[in-house]
């Protein structure tokens, strides 16, 4: 093979392994064994773990499959919130705390056990009924993360009724786009929520939505930060409709295959895109992953996901999965560094948290706030560690594992998407010698694999676009209102496999390493060079806490890399850092990945759910004005970047 044919190059190496702790793997809830029995007979495993749910009757056909649509436990009946509150009161573990809730002010703190949900869901089922809402019926939430939220989630699922969550940081016209695509009847929201050690107003942007969106018909709001809001005629308070309901409520059961939820995902261009979840698959695949890679012992664990609820992370592993395996889990209403850069650590300490996931986009935050910070806080009580988002760092996951988890814990790196639903590629706590860096085996009764362009499996130590190739019980069952882009989207690039849009490879021991978006992978002389691994080099730089990389049009090489660094807190700017780096990166990669380019700044533009957003990055390096910005977090970002420009350093 000539070296123009190649994919995806693997420039890479990691010498560095992580055996399991002998007593984690000794007492876990998955061992090796699930791999044989799942590629003996695939549908049977799923069969077993739909088993772990309780189901209102049985299904009759485990999967129909007519590529692409898949339908899983066909006939079998079932409600969500009766799986994931009811059935633990009636196992007698009503006084298990359900949610450790933690707002953002100090001391503002609620808990909540499997009873009080059970009520609390019960009351909002009913008067969702009161407020007209049926089965299959839309209603859009845009909320804090109070503990209202799950509440209003479930009580969505018990009545049958599709939730949108649109995160609440978006814009008006966001909003008011997904209530319309998904023609909603009703908005759940609130007056606001605290965030940065200040309430921040959400319903002025609700009423600001819903002023142009006439099939609104009500709009439920919760009290939360007391902040004056607007009144109008469609307003009703979660106060005076919710908590005078009855607190019982009999969930019937519904349909397997009946819509759960729809979450929009924004991809690189256009219109959002509706991903579409229905019931059994969903909660079979999120709370059987939930079980296997966190090794989640539901009556000693204290389990803590730091992702917003408005994203797929927080309705698969705070919402569906935890709770239908009746887990205790914290759920933190706020920002990281509020009221001081340790309130993660604190909040591990105060509730003795045993599993932790979390982002890269964080972890590299913590890593450059310095490693003294977590240092203060006693989190001996943390067991397993888990990262999902984006490709994590080797140095970052070494990190991580040395500084959050004493060198003791796993660190289990979680590859999948909204459109998957759960868990697809991971370690499992137990059983993997891990790699930093690397997401390693896809989860048993998941078969996925790396081709190159023409869909043939690339051999060990190859590279190219990683696929799914047989359906898997959470996957998007759809784009609403739109099979023709989902056929387009995912299935048309492989013929019969489904395309999730990333890069990977397979190192020579056979496992897979996530090279991020193919989009974003560059072209350089020749080679197909993906951001991900010179990222990984530079991060490995002890100055260097983030890294983001972009190829930017060369006369000579095609594309050129050109890198955006943050240093890490300890580390000087002075000196020439540029030709440091630059000289590391050819060390570590070879000379084909150096930068032609590397800019130290201050932040990097990333998404609302935080990743990296290559694309303004190449807008910068390519000179040309910026694309749109209105899903950065914090638009003055570009601003900062623009500002280092003249100190750039451009070389050879
Ligand atoms: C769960 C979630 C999906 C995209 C996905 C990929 C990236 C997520 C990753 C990862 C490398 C991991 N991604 N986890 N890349 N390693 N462990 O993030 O869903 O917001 O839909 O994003 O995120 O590029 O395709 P979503």
């Amino acid at each position: 093979m000539t070296e123009s044919q190649e994919t995806l190059s693997n420039l890479l190496q990691e010498n560095r392994r992580f055996e399991p702790p002998a007593e984690l793997a000794a007492a876990a809830n998955v061992t090796a064994s699930a791999y044989t029995e799942a590629s003996a007979d695939r549908l049977a495993f799923w069969e077993a773990a739909a088993d772990r749910l309780t189901w209102a009757e049985r299904w009759h056909t485990t999967l129909e499959w007519e590529a692409p649509f898949a339908k899983w436990f066909v006939g079998g009946k079932l409600n969500i919130a009766y799986n994931c509150v009811d059935r633990h009161v009636e196992a007698g573990n009503g006084d298990k705390v359900a949610f450790y809730w933690e707002g953002e002010p100090e001391g503002d703190s609620r808990v909540i056990t499997y009873a009080d949900l059970q009520k609390e869901v019960s009351k909002a089922a009913n008067a969702l009924t009161e407020l007209g809402v049926g089965k299959g019926d839309r209603v859009a939430i845009y909320m804090p993360m109070i503990p209202e939220l799950p509440v209003s989630l479930l009580a969505c699922a018990r009545i049958g009724a599709i939730h949108s969550v649109v995160f609440g940081g978006f814009s008006a016209s966001a909003l008011k786009s997904r209530i319309d695509d998904a023609d909603a009847k009703l908005v759940i929201t609130a007056d606001g929520g605290f965030r940065r050690g200040a309430p921040s107003a959400l319903k002025p942007t609700v009423d600001e939505a819903v002023a142009e969106c006439p099939q609104i018909e009500k709009v439920l709001v919760v009290r939360r930060t007391g902040q004056d809001v607007a009144v109008t005629d469609k307003d009703v308070w979660w106060h005076d409709v919710v908590e005078r309901q009855s607190d019982q409520h009999t969930p019937e059961p519904h349909d397997a295959e009946d819509p759960l939820y729809i979450l929009y995902t924004s991809g690189t261009t256009g219109k959002p895109k509706g991903i579409l979840h229905t019931t059994g698959g969903y909660l079979t695949q999120t709370a059987w992953t939930h079980n296997a890679v966190f090794d989640l012992k539901p009556d000693t664990d204290i389990y803590w996901c730091t992702a917003d609820i408005g994203w797929v992370t927080g309705h698969s592993y705070i919402v569906y999965g935890p709770l239908a395996n009746g887990a205790t889990s914290v759920i933190y209403e706020g920002t990281p560094d509020t009221p001081h850069r340790g309130r993660f650590w604190e909040i591990v300490q105060k509730y003795k948290v045993t599993i932790l996931y979390t982002a890269p986009t964080a972890i590299r935050t913590f890593m450059k706030w310095g490693d003294d910070i977590p240092a203060k806080f006693d989190m001996s009580s943390l067991r397993v560690l888990g990262s999902v988002g984006e490709p994590i760092n080797p140095e970052a996951y070494v990190w991580y594992r040395e500084h959050i988890g004493a060198s003791r814990t796993p660190v289990v790196d979680t590859w999948w998407q909204t459109e998957t639903g759960a868990i697809m590629i991971s370690p499992l706590p137990g059983v993997t010698a891990g790699k930093p860096g690397a997401a390693m085996q896809p989860l048993p009764g998941i078969v996925a694999d790396v081709v190159d362009d023409q869909g043939k499996s690339v051999p060990n130590g190859g590279g190219g676009f990683l696929v799914v190739r047989e359906p898997w019980p959470s996957m998007l069952r759809g784009i609403w209102g739109d099979p023709e882009r989902y056929k387009e989207t995912y299935w048309s690039r492989f013929d019969g496999f489904y395309f999730p849009g990333d890069g990977a490879k397979r190192d020579d021991d056979g496992d897979l390493w996530l090279l991020g978006r193919v989009d974003d992978v560059m072209l350089v002389s020749g080679h197909n060079i993906s951001t991900t691994e010179v990222e990984s080099a530079l991060v490995s730089h002890p100055k260097v806490a983030e890294a983001a990389v972009v190829g930017a049009t060369d006369p000579v090489t095609g594309q050129a890399i050109v890198s955006f660094v943050i240093l890490r807190g300890s580390a000087e700017e002075g000196g020439d850092i540029a030709a440091e780096l630059r000289q590391h990166v050819a060390k570590v990669l070879g000379p084909i990945a150096k930068p032609r380019q590397i800019m130290v700044v201050p932040e990097l533009p990333k998404t609302r759910s935080g990743k990296i957003m290559r694309r303004l990055l190449r807008d910068v390096a390519e000179n040309r004005s910026l694309g749109d910005v209105t899903t950065l977090t914090d638009s003055s970002v570009m601003n900062l970047i623009s500002e280092k420009l003249p100190s750039a350093k451009s070389e050879d």
